[in-house]
């Protein structure tokens, strides 16, 4: 064998392990939802012909051609029986792009498909696009909701950093073939984190907006918004109402924005959202949950304090550490919840629970006090009701 065919067969060896590796719940969960023990997707599961040229005559270096930095942020949908993410692809060039991996079960086995996603560009090409919000929409459409970002065109020639982030449309009936639909337009210069409600709201498309006045601070905007729009082929929101806010000293003090589409339920809309504070060592981002009224999308009717999903362990290390971020869930015919998470803008992760599990926690886990003695408070309820529980164990 040459040096050549080996370095290539310990590559597709490696890939291979990787792609069938099964994957295990781990152990001590926290009555919610169960965390696995391996990453569901990374760079490392991208198909070794999107990197390198295999012709040994024109790499006889088998050098890697084209270099993967990252895989996070997927949205996820059911698909045909299959758990599908549409990740995002971050190329060590900075570029992000989508790309389709399926899986047969939800928690392990991820593989992409031949090629990444062919997005079509508006006639305003965009520079990146990222995490993107896949929702079955009722109009039977599947649409793909994502951030686009060029360079702001006000910005001085010696600031190079300075972009205007909107929210692209896009939608498929088989995750191959996409239709661009031109990009949203609101009353906010900014917009991140837009997904699209899966029902018609009388008879108009309804969305949940993240307005900002600046590319990374939220400035006066954050808060989850909500609009609705009549034509998605021309989606034009013109009046946003904050739904969810940003708050003094929690853990949505800097920014929020809603993550996946949310999940119907008998009792409201299941929500799974990002919150952003600030610490001495930069931007902390934890998901939260909460539930709006079925009858009206603009009413929170239970939000339980805290986090639900923290960056916990090899989590908290990352491109953009101390970071959970989620875009994608998946309900399962049976009630099962597939929560696909990032860590820190570097890899994929995914938590079981079920919609039975995520209602109680919403409905019954108490609401931030706001002040720590009303944190205290929580803890002396729960103190003496265990206290009588405890009573009653030991008469039976
Ligand atoms: O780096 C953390 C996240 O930052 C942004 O989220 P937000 O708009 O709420 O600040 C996004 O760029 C997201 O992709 C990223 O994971």
């Amino acid at each position: 064998m040459t040096e050549f065919e080996i370095q290539l067969l310990e590559l597709e060896t490696a890939y291979e392990q990787l792609i069938k590796r099964p994957n295990q719940k781990n152990v001590g969960g926290n009555g919610i939802y169960d965390k696995y023990k391996y990453p569901v997707l990374t760079a490392a599961h991208i198909p070794l012909d999107w990197k390198y040229d295999f012709n040994p005559e024109t790499n006889p270096y088998l050098i890697e051609r084209f270099g993967i930095n990252a895989v996070f942020n997927a949205g996820a949908i059911k698909w045909n029986g299959r758990y599908l993410m549409v990740a995002r692809v971050e190329g060590t060039d900075r570029k992000s792009f989508f790309a389709v991996a399926e899986s047969p079960n939800g928690v392990d086995q991820f593989k992409f498909w031949e090629y990444p996603v062919n997005l079509p560009e508006t006639g305003n090409p965009d520079i990146n696009v990222y995490d993107m919000r896949l929702t079955a929409h009722e109009d039977g459409w599947i649409y793909g909701l994502f951030c686009t970002e060029r360079r702001d065109p006000e910005a001085p020639g010696y600031d190079q950093s300075l972009a205007i982030a909107a929210c692209g449309i896009t939608r498929t009936k088989d995750f191959i073939n996409w239709q661009r639909l031109p990009d949203l337009k609101t009353p906010s210069q900014q917009q991140r984190n837009v997904v699209l409600h899966p029902e018609f709201v009388d008879g108009k498309y309804a969305l949940y907006t993240r307005p900002q006045d600046s590319f990374i601070e939220a400035g006066k905007g954050g808060g989850i918004g909500f609009g609705v729009c009549d034509d998605i082929t021309n989606a034009i929101i013109t009046e946003e109402i904050i739904i969810d806010n940003k708050n003094y000293h929690t853990v949505y003090e800097a920014k929020n924005g809603q993550g996946p589409a949310p999940i119907k339920t008998t009792h409201g809309w299941l929500h799974l959202a990002h919150g952003v504070r600030n610490t001495a060592a930069g931007l902390r981002y934890v998901l939260y949950m909460f539930m709006t009224d079925l009858n009206d999308l603009t009413k929170v009717i239970y939000k339980p304090g805290g986090y639900f999903i923290a960056p916990e362990g090899e989590e908290r290390v990352g491109d953009v550490s101390n970071v959970v971020f989620s875009n994608g869930w998946i309900e399962d015919e049976d009630g099962t919840v597939y929560i696909y998470y990032a860590s820190s803008d570097t890899r994929m992760h995914v938590a079981t629970s079920t919609v039975d599990k995520l209602v109680d926690y919403v409905i019954n886990n108490p609401a931030d006090g706001l002040r720590s003695s009303l944190s205290v408070k929580t803890i002396y309820q729960l103190i003496e009701k265990n206290k009588t529980i405890y009573k009653l164990n030991k008469q039976i």
